[in-house]
């Protein structure tokens, strides 16, 4: 629990480089429902991040990917001595299956050490604790407080496959779906959804054997799907993220996207993200509501009745809900 301004004071620390006070607001937007919302009205009309969302299933590479893309972002745009502002990658990582930070975000950490230490690198991963909307609203949270604090590019890794990741993703300026050669992956890709909402295609571990099918098998259903909604058509890469192979073609994609973005795509895009965030907050109240309602005399009475067989379940609901 903060006392008043005292996220503010946290927020112009953190606009100076204090990374203890980046920690703590992060820690606030992950926990403290409050805290997220000041925080929300004091960053939502600040600077924006360029958000990539990497997606895929354990094991793909995302990670190791992660890792590459820093190290890229950083050779290409960042010439050393540049302001801070811009020299800046935020990753977050997120792992909804864990409500602490699991084995899976610490190997994360030990794949992208080269960067933990590097003070122009920001990882953190996520775990929402419950939070109002949980993740799918504290990573955007989390996204506009590091935009606030001077990142000009944010990185999410979600871990997994569900309905979350799908959620994450689409509150990500760009989403890149990473699968592997072999058995099936890209169906099972198709399978989840994540089709839809790949911006750019990866079929990462490309120094194993089935790339090229995966690759013709991707293209295939890309084509089949529906055409994208604002002009953009998701190519087709192959990776080795272990030794870097295809990174510099990945980025050159996502810096295409990236100026995409900037023209009229880029608005559509941003109206579903904010209209996405609206909607599941809208609906998280809702359901706040209905639980408190749960709690009343009235809905344990209306829940005797249709128990009881003097009410149908319909009019005991419609009863409770009509204002
Ligand atoms: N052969 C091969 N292995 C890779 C490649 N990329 C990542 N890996 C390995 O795959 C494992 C999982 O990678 P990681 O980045 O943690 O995957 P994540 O779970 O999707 O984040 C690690 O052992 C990596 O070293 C690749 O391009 N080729
Ligand atoms: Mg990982």
């Amino acid at each position: 629990v903060s006392a008043p301004g005292s996220l503010a004071t946290l927020l112009d620390a953190a606009k100076r480089g204090d990374r203890v006070a980046l920690a703590k607001l992060l820690s606030a937007v992950e926990n403290d429902e409050h805290g997220a919302r000041e925080l929300a009205a004091m960053t939502w009309s600040g600077p924006r991040a360029f958000t990539i969302g990497l997606t895929g299933a354990p094991g793909v590479g995302k990670s190791t990917l992660t890792d590459r893309l820093i190290t890229e972002t950083l050779a290409r745009f960042v010439p050393d001595g540049a302001t801070a502002a811009v020299a800046q990658v935020g990753v977050v990582c997120v792992d909804p299956t864990s409500p602490f930070s699991g084995g899976a975000i610490l190997g994360d950490r030990i794949r992208m050490q080269d960067h933990a230490l590097d003070d122009r690198v920001f990882i953190r991963s996520l775990a929402s604790r419950g939070q109002l909307g949980g993740l799918s609203i504290a990573v955007p949270d989390a996204v506009a407080v590091l935009a606030a604090a001077g990142f000009a590019l944010v990185l999410i890794e979600t871990v997994g496959v569900g309905q979350v990741e799908l959620d994450v993703a689409s509150t990500a300026d760009a989403t890149v779906v990473v699968v592997t050669p072999g058995w099936g992956d890209a169906t099972q890709a198709a399978k989840a959804g994540l089709l839809e909402i790949a911006d750019v295609l990866v079929v990462n571990k490309a120094d194993r054997p089935g790339t090229a099918e995966a690759v013709r098998d991707l293209r295939q259903m890309l084509d089949l799907g529906e055409p994208s909604r604002d002009g953009w058509r998701p190519p087709v890469l192959t990776t080795v993220a272990t030794d870097g192979t295809g990174i510099g073609e990945l980025f050159d994609a996502l810096d295409a996207l990236r100026a995409h973005l900037r023209g009229a795509g880029g608005e559509v895009r941003r109206r579903q993200q904010a209209a996405a965030i609206v909607r599941r907050l809208a609906a998280a109240r809702v359901e706040r509501r209905v639980d408190e309602l749960a709690r009343t005399d009235a809905f344990r009475a209306a829940v005797d009745a249709v128990a009881a067989g003097t009410m149908d379940p319909y009019a005991a609901a419609e009863s409770l809900i009509t204002p």
